[in-house]
C-alpha cells in the first residue's frame, strides 16, 4: 500500500462532531477517487468509541483534543474546551505531521475545519498547503465574514438587513448568535474567528454547490476565492460514480436500518413524515410535547428520531399509544430513510447536512430551526429554494401543535406542496449535475487538487 504512487497525501481535520465529520470525510473520498491518499484525523475519544467502516478507501488517524476519556462535550465550559482543543490539538497535529514526514507519503495538504483555525498555523509552520473547509452555507459564512470585518455592526438596530448577494434578511433569519445577542458567546467567537485565518489559507472550500447560492458565492468570491465542492453526499445517492460509497462510514451512534426499512417498506409512497433534530438535539419538554401531540393528531405516518438523551421528554405512554402509526428510533441511517419512497416530508432542524441531504434526495421540508445557522437555512428552504415551509414560533419560543400540523399539511397535501415537490426534484437534478464529471463542484475539486499537486 505504502509504495503505491499517490498524487499526494491530504490530511483532513474536522471539528469532532457528526455534522462536521460527515462532509469532510466524504470530500476526502472524492480526493481518493482523484488519485490522492487521504487520512481523516479524528480525536482519540472518537476513535476509541466507534469503528470506522472497513470498506472505506480512507486512512484514519488521531489527534487529541485533550478529552480522550469523555469527549469535549464533558468539558467544564465551552470556552475551556475550545482552548484546550487548540493547545493539545496543535501539539498532536504537529506530531502526526512529523510521524508522516519520512514515509513514502508525507503530508502535502491539510484541509481543516475553520472552527479550528489553529490548524492552519500548524500547517504553515511545516510549510504545508492549508485549505479551509466550511461546513455551513456560503450565505452564513458571508454573514459572519461581514460581522468579523465590522461591515455589519452589532447589535442590529435596523431591519431588514442588506448584504450584497443575499436576499434582504429579517432579524429572525440571521444566525441565532446574532439574533439572540449574548447567546453562546464562545461559539459566536468561534464562528467569527473562522475568518481570522482564511486570508492566509491557500484555498477556501465550501460544502455547497454554485446553483444553490450563486449570488452569495459570487459576492464572497470578491473577498476570497471560494470553491463550492458539494454536496458531499455519498455517491450512491447522487451520480453513483464512486464505488462502494453508500454511507458516511463514521457513525458516532448506531442505527437500526433493518427496523426502519422494514417499517417504511410497508407504507405507501409519500405517506410518512420523517423527523430529526440532528446529532445535538436538545429540545424543551414543552416542544417535545407539542411535536408529539401534533403527530398523534395528524393523519400521517411518522418516523421520529429521538436520541436517547431526549427520550425522557416524550409524553408518557406515547410510544405505546401511537402503535403502527409511528416509529420512534434513537438514530437511523438518514440517507437511507430520506431515499425511501414512503417519505413525503422531512421535519428538520435545518442543520446544513440534513438540509443538503433533503435537497439532494428531492425531499420537501418543514423547517423547525433551533439555533446557530439553522434559522438562516430555514429561511432559504422556504423563500429561496422554495422546497418547504418554516414553522412559526410563538412568543414563548415554542412551535405549537396547530402550527406543526398546519405546516405538515402544507407540505404533504396542499397545492403549494406540489410545487415544493417539483422544486425539490429540480434541486436533486442540479445536485447530481454539480458533482458529476464536468459539473461545477467536480471542476472545483479538480482546480483545488491542481493547486498543490504537480502531476
Ligand atoms: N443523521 C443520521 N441519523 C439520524 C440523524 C442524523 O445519520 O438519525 C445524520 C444526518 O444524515 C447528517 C448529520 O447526522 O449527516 C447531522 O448533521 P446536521 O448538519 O444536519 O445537524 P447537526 O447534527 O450538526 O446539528
Ligand atoms: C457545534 C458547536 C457549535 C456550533 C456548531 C456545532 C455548528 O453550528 O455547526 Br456553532
Amino acid at each position: 500500500m505504502e509504495n503505491k504512487a499517490y498524487r499526494g497525501h491530504v490530511l483532513a481535520l474536522p471539528f469532532p462532531i457528526q455534522g462536521h465529520i460527515n462532509p469532510l470525510l466524504q470530500f476526502s473520498k472524492h480526493l481518493v477517487s482523484k488519485g490522492l491518499k487521504a487520512t481523516l484525523a479524528t480525536t482519540r475519544f472518537i476513535h476509541n468509541t466507534m469503528q470506522p467502516q472497513s470498506s472505506s478507501s480512507l486512512q484514519f488517524d488521531t489527534i487529541s483534543d485533550g478529552y480522550d476519556e469523555g469527549g469535549f462535550a464533558q468539558a467544564e465550559s465551552i470556552h475551556a474546551s475550545l482552548n484546550r482543543m487548540e493547545t493539545i490539538g496543535s501539539k498532536t497535529l504537529a506530531d502526526l505531521i512529523i510521524k508522516n514526514k519520512n514515509t513514502a507519503n508525507p503530508i502535502d495538504c491539510i484541509i481543516y475545519d475553520p472552527f479550528l483555525p489553529w490548524a492552519l498555523e500548524v500547517a504553515k509552520k511545516f510549510g504545508i498547503f492549508g485549505a479551509a473547509f466550511f461546513t455551513q452555507t456560503c450565505t452564513v459564512n458571508f454573514i459572519y465574514h461581514h460581522v468579523h470585518h465590522g461591515l455589519l455592526k452589532l447589535p442590529i438596530t435596523s431591519t431588514p438587513i442588506s448584504i450584497p448577494g443575499l436576499p434582504v434578511l429579517e432579524l429572525d433569519d440571521m444566525p441565532s448568535f446574532i439574533s439572540v445577542p449574548g447567546s453562546y458567546p464562545a461559539y459566536f467567537e468561534m464562528v467569527l474567528n473562522q475568518f481570522s485565518s482564511t486570508d492566509k489559507a491557500d484555498a477556501v472550500l465550501v460544502n455547497t454547490f454554485y446553483e444553490l447560492e450563486p449570488e452569495a458565492v459570487d459576492s464572497m468570491s470578491k473577498v476570497c476565492q471560494v470553491l463550492p465542492i458539494g454536496p458531499t453526499i455519498p455517491s450512491f445517492y447522487l451520480d453513483k460514480r464512486l464505488e462502494n460509497d453508500n454511507d458516511y462510514g463514521l457513525n458516532l451512534l448506531l442505527s437500526d436500518s433493518f427496523v426502519c426499512n422494514n417499517w417504511l417498506n410497508t407504507k405507501p409512497e409519500g405517506s410518512v413524515i420523517y423527523l430529526s433534530f440532528g446529532s445535538m438535539a436538545s429540545l424543551s419538554n414543552k416542544q417535545m410535547e407539542e411535536l408529539a401531540f401534533a403527530l398523534k393528531g395528524s393523519k400521517f405516518h411518522f418516523l421520529w428520531v429521538v436520541m436517547a438523551s431526549e427520550e425522557a421528554k416524550l409524553p408518557k405512554k406515547f410510544v405505546e399509544e401511537i402503535g403502527n402509526k409511528g416509529l420512534v428510533v434513537q438514530w437511523c441511517s438518514q440517507l437511507e430513510v430520506l431515499s425511501n419512497k414512503a417519505i413525503g416530508c422531512f421535519l428538520t432542524h435545518c442543520g446544513w447536512n440534513s438540509t443538503l441531504e433533503a435537497l439532494s434526495l428531492g425531499v420537501p421540508m418543514v423547517g423547525v430551526p433551533q439555533w446557530t445557522d439553522q434559522t438562516t437555512t430555514a429561511k432559504y428552504v422556504q423563500d429561496v429554494w422554495k422546497v418547504g415551509v418554516r414553522a412559526k414560533v410563538c412568543e414563548n419560543g415554542i412551535v405549537e401543535r396547530e402550527e406543526i400540523e398546519f405546516c405538515i399539511k402544507e407540505v404533504m397535501e396542499s397545492e403549494r406542496g406540489k410545487d415544493f415537490q417539483k422544486n425539490a426534484k429540480k434541486w436533486r437534478e442540479l445536485a447530481i449535475k454539480a458533482v458529476s464529471e464536468g459539473g461545477n463542484s467536480d471542476k472545483n475539486i479538480d482546480e483545488f487538487v491542481s493547486k498543490f499537486v504537480n502531476s
